[in-house]
């Protein structure tokens, strides 16, 4: 069973201020069930509520590919990502752009239904994730791949029903979703998310008996920041860190306000997380750790080449292994390119690899994949948004070094009479919050090399 068989004493999953058992949430989630059965997908507004639980979890139990909706996106990203995978219905509260027949989800509404287990090749969920250019892509992910990746989860951190995870992350990425909550399921451990992942939530649910704390690196640093927040989380069992990279004045900062240090992991949509620093292992700042149970991974040079494991040499990242999803939807070209020809994915991750098989993570391999808050952000679809607007001649959008998010979008626009604002304006109606520019700089010109493509390296801090 994907979500695990576990009965846990008490609430099994708590949002806020709504809680369920384990037997409320699964007969919430098998009257969504008996509505959805049948469908070819679902999509669930993915905002930070027990509904959005029930609804995914309804979807699993039926069987049908849940389609995660960014809550925050704006009515043209909803209705390209509705459109784009193919759902039939709309779960939770309606949306503009969800043009879609909605089914109302109640976490107090009971069911007996009990569907038979789906295969485990079946999807289980479709994650929308952004490239360098384009919209963004299904990526879709089978039940056997979350499965894989939350089992050897649980063996890296030593997760069990004693646990009781805590987090506040969004409810419609893997780091949020499959970890936060999917995780929490098949571990059988009690999960308490905090609607927003601030360091006083995390610190209240400390006191209130949290012992593994999930977090981006922008909470971490956000924690650090805050020495009496920090302070609550010292008796915690675990903290982890992931989705982008950890600082290490942010992990200096923790140990000394709660006398530890998160363990790192990585990954992707695209592989689920595919390496972990173990609980027992000792803190190594930048290190994400070794490879999962069930996944391999290899460094490659520009050109093909192996490049050794001295913890020195760069090389992409590429990994294989139980944990990788089946591929995007549409057109099988981009399937395609993520893939060596002899069958690795490429992560676009820049890493070396010690002889220990501890990996570190340098950089991105394309300066167009930004990393803010945790999120990620191709460039090219920030720039088709402001494009559209038609005072926008040219728009070139680079990630500048940030403290508090890693990295904060910034656009450097060209036009006749651009208004930053009415800008702003615009592109909140195309694009989810985290992907509208921070700043935007209007300038003469863009700086472009002699085939005309725009140099990002010499725009902002040179970071690009
Ligand atoms: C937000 N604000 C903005 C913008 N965005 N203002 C202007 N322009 C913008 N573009 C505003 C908000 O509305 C808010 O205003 C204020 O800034 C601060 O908001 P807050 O929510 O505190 O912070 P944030 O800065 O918006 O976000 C920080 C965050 C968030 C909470 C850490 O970035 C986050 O939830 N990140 C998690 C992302 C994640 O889960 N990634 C996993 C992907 P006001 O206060 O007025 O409301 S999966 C993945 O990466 C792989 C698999 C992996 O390894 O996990
Ligand atoms: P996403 O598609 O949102 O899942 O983002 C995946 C990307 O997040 C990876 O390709 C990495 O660039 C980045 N990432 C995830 N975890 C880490 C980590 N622990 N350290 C550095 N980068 C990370």
């Amino acid at each position: 069973m994907l979500l695990g068989s576990a009965t846990t004493e008490g609430p099994a999953v708590r949002v806020g201020d709504d809680a369920l058992d384990r037997e409320g949430l699964e007969s919430a989630a098998a009257a969504v069930a008996a509505r959805i059965r049948g469908a070819g997908a679902v999509a669930v507004h993915g905002e930070a509520s027990l509904g959005t639980v029930v609804a995914v979890v309804g979807g699993l139990l039926a069987g049908v590919p849940v389609v995660p909706v960014p809550a925050d996106s704006g009515p043209g990203e909803r209705r390209h990502i509705v459109r784009d995978s193919g759902a039939e219905l709309w779960l939770g509260r309606f949306q503009e752009g969800a043009d879609l027949p909605t089914v109302p989800v109640d976490p107090a509404e009971r069911s007996s239904l009990t569907p038979p287990e789906p295969p485990s090749e079946a999807a289980a969920l479709i994650m929308y994730t952004s490239g360098t250019t384009g919209r963004p892509k299904g990526a879709v992910l089978s039940r056997r791949a979350v499965a894989a990746d939350l089992d050897a989860l649980a063996d890296a951190w030593a997760w069990s029903p004693d646990d009781v995870l805590v987090h506040g992350l969004p409810l419609f990425h893997v780091h949020g979703l499959v970890l936060g909550v999917l995780g929490a399921l098949r571990a059988g451990s009690p999960l308490v998310h905090t609607v927003r992942p601030t360091p006083g939530a995390y610190a209240a649910a400390a006191g209130a008996g949290g012992t593994l704390f999930f977090g981006v690196p922008t909470v971490w640093a956000r924690t650090a920041r805050d020495p009496a927040s920090a302070r609550a989380l010292a008796g915690a069992r675990l903290l982890v860190s992931g989705s982008a990279p950890l600082p290490d004045t942010v992990a200096r900062g923790l140990r000394a306000a709660a006398g530890q240090s998160p363990v790192e992991r990585y990954g992707m949509t695209e592989t689920l997380i595919t390496v972990a620093a173990r609980a027992d292992a000792g803190r190594r700042t930048g290190w994400v750790g070794t490879a999962l149970r069930g996944v391999e991974t290899r460094l490659r040079g520009e050109h093909g080449e192996p490049v050794p494991d001295d913890g020195e040499s760069v090389g992409e990242l590429q990994v294989r292994g139980d944990t990788l999803f089946d591929g995007y939807l549409g057109p099988s070209e981009a399937t395609a390119a993520a893939w060596t020809g002899d069958g690795w994915m490429r992560t676009g991750d820049a890493a070396v690899r010690d002889a220990d098989g501890w990996h570190r993570i340098v950089g991105r391999m394309s300066v167009d994949l930004i990393k803010t808050g945790g999120y990620r952000v191709g460039a090219g679809e920030v720039e088709a948004a402001l494009l559209d607007h038609p005072a926008v001649r040219e728009a070139a959008v680079v990630g500048e070094a940030d403290e508090d998010l890693g990295q904060r979008i910034v656009a450097y626009l060209v036009g006749e009479g651009i208004d930053p604002e009415a800008v702003a304006g615009f592109a909140a109606e195309r694009l989810s919050r985290h992907k509208r520019p921070r700043e935007v700089r209007v300038v003469e010109a863009l700086p472009r090399n002699a085939m005309g493509k725009v140099r990002k390296a010499l725009l902002g801090d040179g970071r690009g």
